[in-house]
């Protein structure tokens, strides 16, 4: 999988750091345009496809995808969804996406295929990429000509480039690296999490469901015919142990309710894992010659499916962005990625934060906050406009 040579000293364009799915995109979209990018990734390509993430594609994200031209499998395989199921306290609302938006609708394909999907493009385009890259560090980003070093089999390599792209989720150095520069962050952290399960066993239903019960939150999702997703909300510090797997399905049949759990099929986990809920946007995007990208620089909780797929505009117009840079010699692109990256990415969190605050059982809540829930779902079955604004969202709001 490494496959750039073992000087310990090159250069390339652009230096991308991780290749979660925001790294490997940029690098497949910039390898198309001409751009030389060499990918950095800490963990080993098996780490990297093992984590169990997002599920829904936006059509837009789609789009960015095709574009990249790894679409092939996604098209075949991906299941194109035209509504979800909204349960609360046991009143279904379907909303339709497809007739709510005007025909849009979104696609069920796991994260873990996307970012196969795209290994095996950069694999067979030979493009650079250091996987068990150590001890990634970012320097001079003040001047035109930065450079990363790393340490790959003990060896230290300086790599010198015009660029640096922080792709590296939220625990990674790049943002770390301009903490003290300016660098303004916002932040809310929920005071639970998502048990998650995946299971080789057909889905309750063609849609998804999200469910609230005085028990708290379930979502019933899925990644093909055969296998599917649930999730529902624990306590923060629970721990996966606790939770056999009959456990959570007598959880999941008490929270969806008699005529759903009718139609949940059980059996063995093949992955269990408990995601805390956090809602958090890092300003400005941009530090001299150091641009943040997907979670490294945001993170929804995942009540609205938006986290991959904001990655995925971050990527769509730093690219654009990028070959303006490159190949027309103009700035403005660059100069205006954070701004209009930043735009979109607040109208997310504001989405997958009031579905969270929807569809969740918060314990501090009062009684005049549960009635608000109440209110805000009461006005969703009343309102085909209310409906409109949800399918909208959902589906995802312009690149
Ligand atoms: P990623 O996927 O975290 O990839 C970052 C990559 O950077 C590497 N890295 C480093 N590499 C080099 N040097 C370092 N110092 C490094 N530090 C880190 C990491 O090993 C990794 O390979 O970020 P990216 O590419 O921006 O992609 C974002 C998406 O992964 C993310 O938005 C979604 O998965 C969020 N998310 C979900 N989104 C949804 O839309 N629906 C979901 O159901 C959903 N479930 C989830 C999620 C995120 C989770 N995390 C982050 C805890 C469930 C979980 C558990
Ligand atoms: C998933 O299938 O993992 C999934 C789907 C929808 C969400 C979150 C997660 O809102």
């Amino acid at each position: 999988m490494n496959s750039t040579p073992d000087n310990p000293s090159s250069r390339h364009q652009v230096v991308i750091i991780g290749a979660g799915p925001s790294g490997l995109l940029l690098g497949s979209l910039l390898h198309r345009a001409g751009i030389d990018a060499l990918i950095l990734e800490a963990r080993s390509p098996d780490y990297v496809l093992g984590r169990i993430r997002a599920g829904v594609l936006e059509q837009g994200t789609v789009d960015v995808l095709t574009r990249a031209g790894v679409d092939e499998r996604l098209r075949s395989e991906g299941l194109p969804h035209d509504g979800f199921a909204l349960c609360v306290d046991g009143e279904v609302l379907r909303i339709d996406l497809k007739a709510l938006t005007g025909g849009k609708t979104v696609t069920v394909y796991g994260q873990t295929e996307v970012t196969r999907d795209l290994m095996d493009q950069r694999r067979a385009v030979g493009a650079a990429s250091v996987y068990e890259a150590a001890d990634v560090a970012i320097h001079d980003i003040d001047c035109p000509n930065p450079f990363v070093t790393y340490v790959k089999d003990g060896v230290t390599h300086r790599v010198s480039c015009d660029i640096v792209v922080g792709c590296d989720g939220f625990h990674g150095i790049s943002r770390r690296t301009v903490a003290d520069k300016g660098l303004e962050t916002f932040e809310r952290t929920y005071p639970f999490g998502w048990l998650g399960i995946l299971a080789d066993v057909p889905p309750c239903s063609h849609e998804l469901i999200y469910v609230a019960h005085e028990r708290g939150f379930a979502l019933c999702s899925m990644r093909s015919p055969h296998r599917s997703r649930y999730y529902v909300q624990c306590d923060l510090s629970d721990d996966v142990r606790n939770w056999s797997d009959d456990r959570f399905w007598d959880e999941l049949r008490r929270r969806v309710g008699p005529a759903v759990a009718d139609h949940v099929v059980t059996g063995p986990s093949i992955e269990k894992s408990i995601a805390p809920l956090r809602s958090f946007v890092a300003e400005p995007l941009r530090f001299g010659r150091l641009f943040l990208v997907g979670d490294a620089a945001h993170i929804v909780p995942p009540t609205g499916a938006k986290g991959l797929n904001l990655a995925v505009s971050d990527v769509q117009y730093l690219s654009s962005a990028l070959e303006e840079f490159f190949l027309e010699r103009s700035s403005a692109g660059i100069d205006h990625y954070s701004a209009q990256a930043l735009d979109r990415i607040w109208k997310a969190e504001r989405f997958s934060w009031s579905m969270t605050t929807l569809l969740h059982r918060f314990d501090s809540y009062s009684p005049f906050e549960k009635r608000m829930q109440r209110a805000e779902f009461a006005l969703l079955r009343s309102s085909q406009a209310a409906q409109s604004v949800m399918a909208e969202n959902y589906v995802g709001l312009p690149i």
